[in-house]
């Protein structure tokens, strides 16, 4: 397959890079941290949406790879920001099912942290339901492990997947990122405003933080802060960027 051959030779070539989604705080506005988000230029199939080479990625294992190079370029790359004199921020990383499957993974973090010089606090994993539905007690050991260096975890996509409930309290969790498709229906479905505050009301309980996806309208980022989310992520803030294009954004950093 095109797509995967391509993709077997795109980190040595350097065709991959990171860009940046700002999280802005409900509260003061203010941007304390960034998803990291992987995108890719092949020269022979052009721009490849991570939606196409993500899965492909999962399924030959290349992901593995990739993934340890996004957690180092965004280790260095928040790294750098703080050396150049913005405000601390934290940078959160996806990681994939296969990548805690190695049992690696909390070594590589350590590693990574250690060879950039990035408080462990600045770093957060976002992981999702089907990640976690994966050899549970397995899994839940490993996210225990990385938990306990002091990086920040959070639930991606809540809310899509299954038992999400169950989850919620079995996992070492700090953040639980409400799926872009609630947003979406804010308008039209009012059950979407009734399972964003019963979503909500549960995380508090359970003392985590709340970050809504997928924001686009005004009237979502009015309806969203007033449920209590703690921070909202979206294109009506920005969509992701590249680490150089940060900068335009650099009075909004806390
Ligand atoms: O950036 P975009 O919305 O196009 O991403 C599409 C999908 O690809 C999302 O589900 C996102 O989580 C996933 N994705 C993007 N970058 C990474 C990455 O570095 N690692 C993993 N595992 N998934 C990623
Ligand atoms: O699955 P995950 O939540 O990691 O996916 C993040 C993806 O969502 C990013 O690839 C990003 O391009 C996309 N995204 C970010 N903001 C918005 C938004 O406001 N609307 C939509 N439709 N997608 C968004
Ligand atoms: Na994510
Ligand atoms: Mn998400």
């Amino acid at each position: 397959m095109e797509i995967e051959s391509e993709l077997r030779q795109a980190l040595e070539r350097r065709e991959l890079q990171l860009y940046y989604q700002p999280l802005l705080c409900a509260r003061d506005g203010r941007i304390r941290s960034l998803e990291a988000l992987a995108r890719w230029h092949s020269p022979a199939l052009g721009w490849v949406s991570p939606a196409e080479f993500v899965p492909v990625a999962e399924e030959s294992g290349l992901i593995v790879a990739i993934g340890d190079w996004v957690l180092h370029t965004a280790c260095a790359q928040a790294r750098r920001w703080q050396d150049d004199g913005l405000p601390p921020v934290r940078v959160a990383v996806n990681v994939s099912a296969h990548q805690i499957a190695t049992g690696a993974l909390p070594e590589r973090i350590r590693e990574v942290l250690a060879r950039t010089g990035l408080p462990a606090a600045q770093l957060e994993i976002e992981l999702t339901e089907s990640t976690m539905m994966a050899d549970t007690e397995f899994t839940s050991a490993q996210v225990e492990a990385i938990s306990r260096m002091g990086v920040s975890v959070a639930l991606d996509d809540f809310g899509t997947g299954y038992s999400s409930l169950a989850y919620l309290s079995r996992f070492a969790l700090n953040k639980v990122k409400i799926d872009r498709s609630f947003v979406h229906k804010l308008a039209s479905d009012p059950k979407s405003t009734t399972i964003i505050a019963a979503t909500v009301g549960l995380a508090r309980g359970l003392g985590l933080q709340v970050v809504a996806e997928g924001v686009e309208t005004e009237a979502q980022q009015r309806t969203l802060i007033a449920a209590g989310c703690d921070a909202l992520q979206g294109y009506l803030f920005s969509p992701p960027v590249a680490a150089a294009d940060l900068s335009r954004l650099s009075a909004l950093f806390a």
